[in-house]
């Protein structure tokens, strides 16, 4: 017995007294960089961008103000150098394994450790991780970075082939697309570390990757192998236990044989009674949080987190006397969707820190939404987001990051992008939120409609081979990757299916609908051009005037401004918005009331569509209006400004989306009140509606009980506008219809003349103040009608519950805001409503 003692000592010591305690150590202070070699070095914040850190050693003005975006652009075109002086001790040096990983470098880069070359980095998408051990001496170490710009790079690319690709440069360089510049989005291509750097050490085994697989899902049980993947330096027994962490139950136990390299262990276990994942609206977004302890006889231990929501997707897509339906089933029930496209938060990614993100996944919980999609030309957004989405019901159209052009089909190119998906796909698959993986965006609507061919004389034979290279890598590779690494997951090869332009739009897949706005057509076009899933349409809407001054850089900015304009990326975007708002808006007196006017516009056509989709269920099971954010203080289509400021449309989405809206119609003679329920039972509601004179005179009212169905669109009353109308005069009446449960501002009100025809003049608003627990109710009231009110508290980014809507003749308002008020704030409280000359 004591010599077994003595022998297993033996056996083991040189491992457990050497074995070292695995440690990762993040790489974020101490970086410096530098333009050239010899020049003096500045500090840089690592992840970072270089725009940002030549803007943090006050070396450069705002590239977001005013128009230094064209100064800035030398920046772009020059090399980089970063680098970071790490002190090792020597008992770093003990370990087994010393990793060094990027999670992002963005994006042609070349890295070495004193002085060896260790990565030569092509794509910013992927993470670069490797053996660094044995380049590492005790002390002083110099990681370097040498940024090349992305023109000369890819001009070398552009130029191996033998026909242009639409995008130009971007085309061939995996890097966010839109920091190329896009319609809402300045031109940055910059370069930088852009994601965390860490060191891991360790010694004997590490866990590379749990991937968690659900296979079957009852009510009583729901079953999971979660794939583990260890690398190992040896051949060896671990042992395996995976642990519910709310709970401390083991949830299964095993022992595995390992052998030396990468090994993967399949381990089966069960939830019992699962609590279901569901997004916002529907449920509680239930998530189960795990450890999994890998350990073996030699001391070697790891613990690895992980989180699985369970629930059940399908994309249901059945052939109907149309088309073909579209939409998403989740834990068997058919998803009514509600949402918006998010793009990058910053135009510099690196800079949107976590408080940003969870800054807007509140923003979309408070405006009912229930899925976002992340936009092909943007980023696969960071963990963050993802977790958010998660914790939060929020669904996730996933694309891969391809937009609006063709790209190449070489080994070189597809094997990058190859390298790309797996990191992504990887990463990502364990969220639930993610609802389904999209090959692109618009890259087929672009080839089927954009007249790529004859722009740039593409002959037959290249045609051929572009449209051949297109289906490999949207149509082969990109599935059998999703269908490698992440089989149960739907594949959707490009959004839209079809464009907009063509009919079969309508009738199946997601379609984006830009027949409004690109195609001129009236914001009513928006009630017939009805798909099946509506995952873009959208309309711009200036920010508020506070913003622009930001942008501009000057107190007292005009559209006509070299400043202002260039913050508005669309050639046409101004006479685009000047035009439609004519046909509905008095002329705006000032460029301060244009921008109002611009966000009234934009707001009335948005529920215009998002009315006309929802009340089109079960046709249409989808409405995602573009766009939810912006990535600098540009004028976009966006929701919520770059500032943090929402525009008006963004508090109309809120009660558009709320699972149970009315809407008023006036069709002919006749108005036409209609519920819409996303509930899943039957509710009893009652619908209180009037119609009065803007000065506060009663002309007709009524209350009636409804019966809410589940999942239903129901016309719930009809009226002769004639009958009650009378001989009242239309431009100075108006009709109202609310449930009788909610805030006075959820009112739907309808006017029977156009905005500009309205009889509107100022008016006295009385304000109070009250107290209230999160900060103060504000008492509005006014004896003749307030349309469209927007309150301000000294411009400042406060948030008031709601804002934009109409205040009806002597009805007391109260407006819940999230600071203090005294009642000697009330003459810095400040109104703006619509007024016709
Ligand atoms: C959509 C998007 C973007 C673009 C937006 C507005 O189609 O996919 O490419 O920014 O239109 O034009």
């Amino acid at each position: 017995m004591l010599k077994i003692f003595i022998y297993s000592i033996l056996f083991f010591l040189p491992f457990s007294v050497f074995a070292q305690k695995d440690t990762t150590f993040a790489l974020t202070h101490g970086w410096t960089f530098s333009l050239n070699k010899e020049q003096k070095s500045c500090n840089a914040t690592v992840p970072g961008s270089i725009y940002n850190d030549l803007l943090g050693n006050e070396l450069i003005s705002d590239p977001f103000t005013g128009n230094h975006e064209q100064a800035l652009q030398w920046i772009s075109d020059s090399v980089w150098y970063y680098k970071y002086t790490l002190v090792v001790e020597e008992r770093l040096l003990l370990n087994q394994h010393i990793e060094l990983e990027f999670e992002g470098l963005d994006t042609y880069s070349e890295v070495s450790i004193n002085d060896s070359l260790i990565f030569v980095a092509n794509n910013a998408f992927r993470t670069w991780k490797t053996e660094i051990k044995k380049l590492l001496r005790p002390g002083i170490n110099e990681i370097k970075i040498k940024f090349e710009p992305v023109s000369k790079k890819a001009k070398s690319e552009v130029d191996k082939l033998k026909y242009p690709l639409p995008g130009g440069d971007r085309s061939f360089v995996r890097k966010p697309q839109f920091q190329f510049g896009w319609d809402f989005a300045p031109r940055f291509l910059g370069c930088g570390i852009w994601k965390p750097v860490k060191i891991t050490a360790w010694n004997g085994l590490k866990v590379q990757d749990v991937y968690m697989i659900q296979n079957n899902l009852s009510e009583k049980a729901a079953s999971f192998t979660a794939d583990i993947e260890i690398k190992s330096d040896v051949t060896n027994d671990v042992s395996i236990v995976i642990i519910d962490k709310d709970t401390g139950k083991q949830m299964m136990s095993s022992v595995r044989k390992l052998v030396k390299g990468t090994n993967h262990c399949k381990i089966d276990f069960v939830v019992e009674n699962p609590r279901l994942w569901w997004c916002n609206g529907m449920g509680k977004p239930e998530m189960y949080d795990f450890e999994i302890k890998v350990s073996d006889r030699y001391l070697h231990s790891e613990v690895y987190p992980v989180s699985v929501g369970i629930r059940k997707t399908e994309w249901v897509q059945e052939p109907d006397s149309l088309g073909k339906s579209f939409y998403l089933k989740l834990n068997g029930v058919p998803v009514f969707v509600k949402g918006s496209n998010v793009v990058p938060l910053h135009v510099f990614p690196a800079k949107a820190d976590s408080s940003a993100y969870k800054r807007l996944i509140k923003t979309v919980v408070d405006c009912n939404m229930n899925m976002l999609r992340v936009w092909g030309g943007g980023i696969y957004e960071k963990d963050i987001f993802y977790e958010l989405c998660d914790r939060n019901g929020i669904l996730v159209w996933q694309d891969f990051m391809f937009a609006g052009t063709v790209y190449p089909g070489d080994s070189v190119f597809v094997n990058n992008v190859k390298a790309e998906l797996k990191d992504n796909i990887t990463r990502l698959r364990n969220h639930p939120c993610i609802a389904l993986w999209c090959g692109n965006n618009e890259v087929s609507e672009g080839w089927h409609n954009w007249e790529w061919q004859k722009q740039y004389k593409y002959s037959l034979t290249d045609s051929l081979k572009i449209w051949n290279d297109y289906q490999d890598l949207f149509e082969k590779i990109i599935p059998q990757m999703v269908n490698r690494y992440d089989s149960a997951r739907f594949y959707w090869p490009s959004s839209p299916s079809v464009g907009w332009g063509r009919k079969e739009s309508l009738l199946s897949g997601d379609s984006h609908y830009w027949g409004v706005w690109w195609g001129n057509e009236p914001f009513e076009a928006y009630k017939s051009k009805i798909g099946r899933f509506m995952s873009e349409y959208g309309f711009q809407g200036l920010p508020s005037y506070k913003s622009v001054q930001t942008m501009a850089g000057t107190l007292k900015p005009e559209m006509s401004d070299e400043e202002v304009k260039n913050h508005q990326k669309h050639p046409a975007g101004f006479e685009i918005i000047y035009k439609y708002l004519q046909n509905d808006y008095s002329p705006p007196a000032d460029f301060s009331d244009f921008i109002y006017k611009s966000q009234l516009l934009q707001a009335g056509g948005i529920t215009t569509a998002i009315e006309a989709h929802r009340k089109a269920r079960p046709y249409c099971m989808g409405t995602m209006y573009w766009q939810l954010n912006d990535c600098w203080p540009g004028i976009s289509w966006s929701g919520i400004d770059f500032y943090g400021r929402r525009k008006a449309v963004q508090y109309f989405v809120k009660k558009e989306f709320k699972n149970i809206i009315i809407t008023i119609d006036e069709v002919q003679d006749t108005l036409l009140i209609c519920v819409v329920s996303d509930e899943a039972k039957t509710i009893q509601k009652k619908i209180k509606m009037k119609l009065m004179t803007f000065d506060g005179k009663l002309l007709w009212d009524k209350e009636i009980p409804v019966e809410v169905k589940p999942w239903s669109v129901s016309d719930v009353y009809k009226v002769s506008v004639k009958e009650i109308i009378k001989k009242s005069d239309k431009s100075s009446i108006l009709f109202a219809a609310g449930f009788s449960d909610e805030p006075k501002s959820y009112i739907k009100t309808h006017y029977f003349v156009k905005n500009k025809e309205l009889k509107l003049k100022p008016v006295e608003i009385s304000a109070n103040i009250e107290e209230s627990k999160e900060g103060s109710v504000l008492l509005l009231k006014s004896e003749y009608l307030v349309k469209n009110i927007s309150v301000n508290f000294k411009g400042e980014n406060m948030e008031f519950e709601d804002n934009y809507y109409d205040m009806l003749p002597g009805e007391t308002y109260p407006l819940h805001c999230n600071k203090k008020l005294i009642k000697s704030d009330l003459p810095e409280v400040k109104f703006n409503y619509l007024v016709n000359p």
